[in-house]
């Protein structure tokens, strides 16, 4: 398939959800529009950049301790291409996760891209999308007749991403086109202005991450604020994209039956009518492996996050390592209670799951 892109994405540093502080470039990105793009753009804003020939040899990252490193890694962007077009499934959510940028410049203490990305929290976006959507379409044409879902936000936020890359819209465009696929998405920011006009044809669901105020506050520096993401998921509905909130992750803590409510009430206040036909909720309870236990430990060494394992229930992993759940109990209290203020205050939204 031949590139298509000519089109800049609407590059205005106020409507950047971030300004990477390093920027690495394999050689071979330049021969991509999307590279040449991004790297004239690192070139008008004078960000410091550096070649490498691919980003498994970045071992040179700036910072003195392993923390600083981590701190930098999460504002270094590296431009190059994906290699691997064999996708992962990503259950619940969709049948497969499409990669179109692995990492994140948010600090969630409990995001598992702590672990899934080691020792290379660097932000990697990826300039041969054409390569992936070929390979999406080998996933949509082995399923036909069947409608296959593509999950965007698997190994990344791709909205924070997206005033500098413009590859959820393409993605969202080529679906637009496909009858037999959908594409989903999840996001704690507000930068979705430049998706607003692309023709999108009811085929893509973008999700606003939200959570009580407790956990937002605590646990999720460096995103948008909880106002900034409603106001963006009504503009979403206003374009015509079908919209959802994921709850997650769902934590324990002291008031979080009012917590979860208040939330709950907050969106219904700020969500206009016409935003609420068919609004989906995905909610996700906390969980942790031990691997990611001893990393957030070491990396937010105050965080309020409850790690206790002797509090929770260990699920055995299907492949790998098993994870940390709240008991049986605690569980079906979170989703009862939930389920309950969301379908009080919006009778006409689906729960996709509880996980
Ligand atoms: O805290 C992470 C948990 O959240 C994971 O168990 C997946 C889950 N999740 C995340 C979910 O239930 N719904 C979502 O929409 C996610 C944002 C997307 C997702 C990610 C998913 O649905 N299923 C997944 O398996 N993932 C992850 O993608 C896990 C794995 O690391 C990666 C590739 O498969
Ligand atoms: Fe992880 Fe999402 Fe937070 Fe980014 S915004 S750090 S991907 S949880």
């Amino acid at each position: 398939m031949t590139q298509q892109l000519v089109e800049r994405p609407r590059v205005d540093r106020s409507a950047l959800s971030f300004v990477p502080e390093l920027v690495y470039f394999e050689p071979a990105a330049l021969d991509y529009p999307k590279g040449r793009r991004i790297y004239d753009w690192v070139n008008k804003e004078g960000i410091p950049y550096r070649m490498t020939t691919s980003h498994n040899r970045i071992t040179n990252l700036p910072g003195d301790t392993e923390l600083e490193q981590y701190k930098i890694a999460k504002r270094t962007l590296v431009v190059g291409l994906r290699k691997t077009l064999k996708f992962d499934t990503s259950k619940p959510s969709a049948e497969y996760a499409i990669p179109i940028a692995t990492g994140c410049m948010a600090h969630c203490h409990y995001c598992y891209l702590q672990t899934t990305l080691g020792a290379k929290p660097y932000i990697r976006v990826y300039v041969n999308i054409d390569d992936i959507l070929d390979a999406a379409q080998g996933y949509i044409d082995e399923r036909a007749p069947e409608i296959t879902r593509f999950e965007a936000a698997c190994t990344s936020d791709p909205v924070g991403l997206e005033p500098i890359t413009g590859s959820l819209r393409e993605l969202i465009e080529y679906m637009g086109k496909q009858p037999l696929a959908r594409l989903r998405f999840v996001t704690k920011f507000h930068h979705v202005d430049s998706l607003l006009d692309a023709n999108h044809n009811g085929h893509t669901r973008i999700r606003f991450s939200v959570n009580s105020k407790y956990v937002i506050k605590h646990f999720e520096p460096s995103t948008s604020r909880f106002e900034q993401r409603i106001e963006a998921a009504a503009k979403c509905a206003a374009a015509g994209y079908p919209i959802g909130f994921i709850i997650a992750p769902i934590i324990w803590h002291d008031g979080w039956e009012e917590g979860y409510a208040e939330l709950i009430a907050e969106l219904d206040k700020a969500l206009p009518k016409d935003a609420r036909e068919n609004l989906t909720f995905e909610l996700i309870q906390h969980r942790f492996t031990s691997t990611a236990k001893n990393v957030i430990e070491k990396r937010y060494p105050k965080t309020k996050l409850e790690m206790d394992i002797e509090k929770r229930k260990y699920k055995w992993g299907r492949w790998g390592q098993g994870k940390y759940v709240y008991p049986d109990e605690q569980a079906d209290a979170l989703r009862l209670f939930i389920s309950e203020r969301v379908f009080h205050h919006f009778p006409e939204g689906k729960i996709e799951y509880f996980t």
